[in-house]
């Protein structure tokens, strides 16, 4: 029976991957292990996050046993490093909490970089609104003597890409370049499961996504298009604003209903807020490969070549169509200068 075959045909992400893999007959499944690594990391974090209210009272995150209290991103970072060197299959590992990058030790080295933040939107933990680890990963060209040109590469020479929401389910996003897949944790089995294949973001939407509180330091590009979305001009319905403060779930719902989400620069920050590496480079690879766009006001995002491994950059993403009206602003805006 098809119910049946679907509810004991369990499509783990593990058995998912090694589908994708075997479309690469020369792989020797290093990226199914270490992506099983990337995987056991966001496990730890939902079982800590989920727990985080009840800290002080399971002593959790650092344990009480005399241990001063450890902030659950540092304890996130912390074991996703040791469980990316621990793989065998790193190089070069950049997170948002370490200032340097880590170079694996020669006799643990592999093949990839993984850029990632451990715990993005930790802000939010004390009120219960859902964070996550976003994490890109590059095949590495010289792993004999590897420099950080390895990981100062534009976001479209990335492999993969994803992020793991902690919500009120734990949803893990991934592209490998074949389209974007959601998979949603089974805690009784400890497994994600494939729960959405092939997510494609609509065309256009009807939420546009950004902290309004900045509206009195954006460009002009920016605070027409904004206009735009609150008093159409061709007497369309206005757009609706969401915005959590909360990338990795303002991109989820952006990817899952459409629209926009944007962090532009502004006088004050002329780049914004949002990370290169591992935050506008993950969240754009996976809104191209979901039929959307990502723009930073003056190029393709994937197009970026990064100079620091912390620099940032404005974003515009999600859309296609949306994106596009965003340009347009922008090159009107080039076009007067
Ligand atoms: P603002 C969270 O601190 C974060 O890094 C992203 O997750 C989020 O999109 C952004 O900052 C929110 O920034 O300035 O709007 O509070």
């Amino acid at each position: 029976h098809a119910a049946d075959a679907h509810r004991t045909d369990l499509m783990t992400m593990t058995r998912f991957v090694l589908n994708e893999q075997s479309k690469y007959p020369e792989s020797r499944g290093d990226f199914t292990i270490l992506l099983s690594h990337i995987v056991l990391g966001c496990k730890f974090v939902c079982s800590a996050v989920n727990k985080a209210g009840l800290a002080n009272i399971i002593g959790l995150a650092g344990e009480t046993n005399g241990e001063e209290q450890k902030k659950l991103d540092v304890l996130s970072n912390e074991v996703f490093i040791k469980a990316l060197v621990s793989s065998g299959r790193t190089c070069i590992l950049v997170s948002e909490e370490d200032e340097e990058a880590t170079f694996v030790e020669a006799s643990k080295r592999g093949r990839y970089c993984v850029v990632f933040d451990p715990l993005d939107g930790s802000s939010n933990i004390d009120c219960g609104v859902s964070i996550g680890t976003i994490f890109g990963i590059y095949m590495v060209n010289d792993s004999h003597e590897p420099t950080l040109d390895e990981v100062l590469q534009p976001g479209k020479k990335m492999l993969a890409a994803g992020y793991c929401m902690y919500g009120s389910s734990c949803t893990f996003v991934l592209s490998t370049g074949s389209g974007v897949h959601g998979f949603t944790l089974d805690p009784s089995l400890g497994e994600f499961i494939l729960t959405h294949p092939d997510i494609k973001i609509p065309k256009k939407g009807k939420i546009y996504s950004v902290n309004e509180g900045n509206a009195k330091n954006w460009d002009s590009p920016t605070t027409k298009y904004v206009e735009k979305c609150k008093f159409p001009e061709d007497g369309s319905s206005p757009k609706s604003l969401r915005y959590i403060g909360s990338m990795v779930a303002d991109v989820h719902r952006t990817l899952l209903y459409g629209g926009v989400f944007l962090y532009p620069g502004d006088k004050k920050s002329p780049n914004g807020k949002l990370r290169v590496l591992y935050e506008v480079f993950p969240m754009s690879f996976l809104m191209e490969q979901a039929g959307g766009q990502a723009f930073t006001g003056k190029q393709r995002a994937l197009d970026l070549v990064p100079k620091k491994i912390h620099e940032r950059s404005p974003i515009f993403l999600g859309s296609y169509d949306d994106v596009e009206e965003i340009k347009a602003l922008y090159a009107a805006e080039e076009k007067k200068e």
